[in-house]
């Protein structure tokens, strides 16, 4: 036997390996140059915000839902899987030439790049981490080559193989596994820096932030709002405020954006008299209040739990938009996040000081946590989350809805409209065996900013009617939150269907007709399952 191969060239398999490892160190540096350019602008970062940003309208609902966490890293994974396999692929069919794997890891990186590049909200230096993994990659990848290529020349081992072959393929192992692991470490190593540096320092500007607000209420500059009175809520069902850790969320943010307050800026403008920019300190100036608010998602699905109730301390967002000398002409109230999600509002309610509309800065007393939009948010009773409540807002331009459409407009939702009046069964829990008799029924009943006015609960066929009165908790404060709700029912042994539906404020009853969100919310009664036995 003489050698094994013609000519100078690594296998398949090792053409595959060093470009696969050459991928691993140029990921690796370039999530290292991210913590220079900030959170979510690493290479993969980018891609998989790229790959959220253009999800078609015909998946939105599903993205609006499900760009929660699980999904976050479902659709890292799966950007890290397709280029992982596009790499290697490269790399096998870099024989003689390194072309091939060149070639690939630089349209990778370019696509890092312009992911990079066209991020809404972020600079131009954001390219950075994307153009230096792709220098390391395709460097890394280049050399590998060189190594991993076989020698045919020289003596032969006795099972076959050159002897200088045994010895390339060493060294290749050598530098490929630790240009792999090196590149692991840097991402591993740069995950672990991230939250400690400046733009990450979060926790305790947080902290302060806190300790500031205290210190403004001790001051008696914030006045309380009022407590929630004994009784708003029932044994067996829902808290009437919402613990801050157990409040939804929903946003598109793959990294929740690490705003450090020190640097943070509100700008107003569009069609406005006189442009605003604000700090921190500015808007801590101005009279604080705080407010008890429940917020829903418009993606809820009936019975579902995208909604939640705090008490949020912040500034009234009409008399500082009212500073600014908004053009009557302007229709919308369009706000900008950090991270370039937006919100179109309507004038009409966000500029009426009855509305209430906030500038939030605390949720619960707290700064507000970093998912909820530290270190400030708008809250608007009486809209969906979607068109109002945009986190870590940094901009808001006075314009028109004819003139711009906000994220989820573009992607098929309606525009704001008024909430659907809806309710929801807490207990019994679906398909729970209760014992026949007396079965005490609890929910939540929500109309922002209308209130509630009446619950009924009903069993068997609602055309028969049979709605029994539901007693309703007190609310500290009336309108802008939701309304817990307690009622008996007589059940006799069986399977039976409990359903609920509410009656808001101005008196009109929450429609029995069944709708799915998308592109406005859900509406239908709730309707629970249980089993007297
Ligand atoms: N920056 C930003 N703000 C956002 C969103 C978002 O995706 N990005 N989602 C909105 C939606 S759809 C809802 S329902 C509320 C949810 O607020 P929460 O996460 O604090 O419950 O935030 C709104 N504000
Ligand atoms: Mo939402």
């Amino acid at each position: 036997m003489t050698a094994a191969g013609p000519a100078a060239r690594p296998g398949r398999l090792r053409g595959a390996a060093g470009a696969l490892a050459a991928a691993a160190l140029g990921v690796g540096a370039g999530q290292l140059a991210a913590l220079v350019t900030g959170p979510g602008t690493g290479p993969v970062d980018a891609v998989a915000g790229r790959v959220v940003a253009l999800t078609p309208p015909a998946v939105a609902e599903i993205a609006t839902v499900g760009i929660g966490l699980g999904s976050r890293a479902t659709v890292v994974t799966g950007v890290l899987v397709v280029a992982a396999a596009a790499v290697a692929a490269a790399g096998a069919l870099s024989g003689r030439s390194d072309r091939p794997g060149t070639a690939g890891l630089a349209a990778l990186g370019l696509l890092g790049v312009l992911a990079g590049g066209t991020a809404a909200g972020g600079g131009p230096l954001d390219v950075l981490p994307a153009v230096v993994a792709l220098v390391v990659a395709v460097t890394a990848f280049r050399r590998l080559h060189r190594l991993g290529a076989r020698i045919p020349a020289g003596p032969v081992l006795p099972d076959g193989r050159p002897l200088r072959d045994s010895l390339t393929r060493r060294r290749f192992l050598r530098a490929a596994g630790l240009a792999g692991a090196g590149g692991i470490a840097a991402a591993a190593g740069a995950g672990v820096l991230a939250p400690r540096l400046p733009s990450g320092r979060i926790g305790p500007a947080r902290e302060a932030l806190t300790a500031r607000l205290r210190a403004l209420a001790a001051a008696g500059r914030i006045p309380p709002a009022p407590p929630v009175p004994a009784g708003a809520a029932f044994p067996g069902g829902t808290a009437f405020a919402t613990p801050v850790a157990d409040f939804y969320r929903i946003d598109t943010a793959l990294r929740v954006p690490a705003v450090d307050p020190a640097g943070w800026t509100l700008r107003v403008h569009g069609m406005v008299g006189r442009e605003l920019l604000l700090d921190l300190d500015d808007l801590l100036a101005r009279p604080l209040v705080e407010r008890w608010v429940t917020l829903s998602c418009v993606s809820n699905e009936v019975g579902g739990d995208l909604v939640s109730t705090t008490r949020f301390t912040g500034v009234e967002l009409a008399p500082l938009l009212a500073a600014a000398v908004p053009d009557p002409a302007a229709d919308q109230v369009f706000s900008t996040s950090v991270d370039g999600w937006t919100a179109g509002s309507p004038s009409s309610l966000v500029l009426d000081p009855a509305a209430g509309a906030l500038l939030a800065v605390a949720m619960d007393g707290e700064a507000l946590p970093v998912e909820h939009g530290f270190p400030v948010r708008i809250v608007v009773p009486g809209l969906y989350g979607y068109v109002s409540a945009t986190k870590w807002v940094t901009d808001i331009e006075l314009t028109t809805f004819a003139a711009r459409a906000d994220y989820w407009r573009v992607r098929g939702w309606a525009p704001p409209g008024p909430t659907e009046t809806a309710s929801r069964i807490d207990s019994p829990t679906p398909y729970a065996r209760v014992p026949a008799g007396r079965v005490v029924v609890t929910g939540a009943a929500w109309a922002v900013p209308r209130g509630i006015s009446r619950v009924e609960v009903g069993v068997g066929d609602p055309a028969a009617g049979g709605w029994v009165d539901a007693e309703l908790g007190p609310v500290p404060a009336e309108g802008a939150t939701w309304r817990m709700w307690r009622a008996e029912l007589d059940l006799p042994a069986g399977g039976h269907t409990v359903r609920c539906r509410a009656t808001d404020g101005a008196g009109a009853v929450q429609t029995g007709q069944r709708r799915s969100p998308l592109p406005g919310a859900a509406t239908g009664w709730p309707e629970r399952p249980v089993t007297a036995v």
